[in-house]
């Protein structure tokens, strides 16, 4: 009989089709999210442990790494890793991976349905048929705005940016970006301001990073660029756009739409942002196929194998 090896996660994969039970077949598993005292459980169990689980909104912080003197591997799922200390995992020699590629196609197609759902009206239409409102002799839903043919700016060109732009061509888009830098290997034109982006496009559609580095980067003098036609997507992550400063140009007329899958404080999302007309709202479902969340799993526990039998990860983070 072999021994299974002991690792540590952090806290339940609930959203993944077999995770769990793939973890606790596969392996010896210290369930921390099921210990009341996480730090004593980790005091008396952590000893020995040399692989993490963990995801995107779990994340690892340095005291949890810190916590775990044996620690050589963290395995999230998901691609985010902005909740990770890698930093901090860097300078113990402790190697992180993610699930990237594997989702990319599903958010770029939550990005679009957010898109077109925006321009629209589409969760306005379906709450007026709901109230059976439809077939009174006056009025309908506003007038939506056309999709086809627009301007779309995208901020952040990674993976699921590009994903995004190319789908642009079927709607005969021009499609321009912001991003850190330049890149040279797209046919897209880049745009260094982001309020200039913002002013050129009808559409914004929010697909970078997260973390410090990006929080609040559309402000309100992006959002007012944007302007009151403008619709605003985000798939990326929620402190990317300045929640308060959205609401305030919803209210006030400056923006004319908001479709969001993420929020600045998930799960809580502003009564205004709920009561608007102008919002589509998501429950943060990017990656949440049946396809994409078993195709992270397996990348995860592919990783998890990876380490284990030759000390390395198939897909690190940079
Ligand atoms: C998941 C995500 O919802 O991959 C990411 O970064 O945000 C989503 O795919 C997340 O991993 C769940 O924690």
């Amino acid at each position: 009989m072999t021994t299974k090896h002991r690792i540590l996660q952090v806290g339940s994969l609930s959203g993944s089709p077999s995770a769990n039970q793939r973890l606790a077949d596969g392996y010896d598993v210290l369930e921390l999210w099921k210990h009341a005292d996480r730090k004593a459980a980790l005091a008396e169990h952590g000893k020995g442990i040399t692989a993490m689980v963990t995801s995107a909104s779990i994340g690892a912080d340095a005291d949890l790494i810190a916590a775990l003197p044996d620690l050589k591997a963290i395995c999230s799922w998901g691609v985010g890793y902005e909740t990770i200390d890698v930093q901090a995992a860097r300078q113990r020699g402790v190697l992180v991976s993610n699930t990237p590629d594997v989702l990319t196609d599903c958010v770029a197609d939550l990005a679009w349905g957010l898109m077109i759902a925006g321009a629209r009206r589409m969760s306005l239409g379906d709450r007026y048929v709901r109230a059976g409102r439809w077939g009174q002799v006056h009025g309908s839903i506003p007038l939506g705005t056309r999709v086809s043919g627009k301007k779309l700016g995208i901020v952040g060109l990674g993976r699921i940016g590009q994903a995004i732009a190319r789908r642009g061509d079927g709607f005969d888009m021009q499609v321009r970006y912001h991003n850190r830098r330049e890149r040279s290997d797209v046919p897209y034109g880049y745009e260094a301001s982001l309020v200039e982006l913002a002013r050129w496009a009808d559409f914004l559609v929010v697909a970078t990073v997260g973390g410090a580095g990006t929080r609040h980067l559309v402000d309100s003098a992006v959002i007012e660029a944007l302007g009151p036609k403008g619709v605003i997507v985000n798939i990326a992550r929620g402190p990317v756009i300045d929640e308060q400063a959205l609401v305030a140009a919803l209210e006030s007329g400056k923006l004319g739409c908001a479709a969001l899958d993420v929020f600045e404080y998930e799960p809580n999302v502003p009564d205004a942002l709920k009561t608007s007309d102008n919002t589509v709202l998501l429950p943060h479902i990017g990656s949440a196929t049946y396809e994409t969340r078993l195709a992270m799993e397996d990348l995860m526990l592919e990783n998890l194998q990876a380490y284990f039998q030759t000390g390395k990860l198939v897909t690190p983070v940079e």
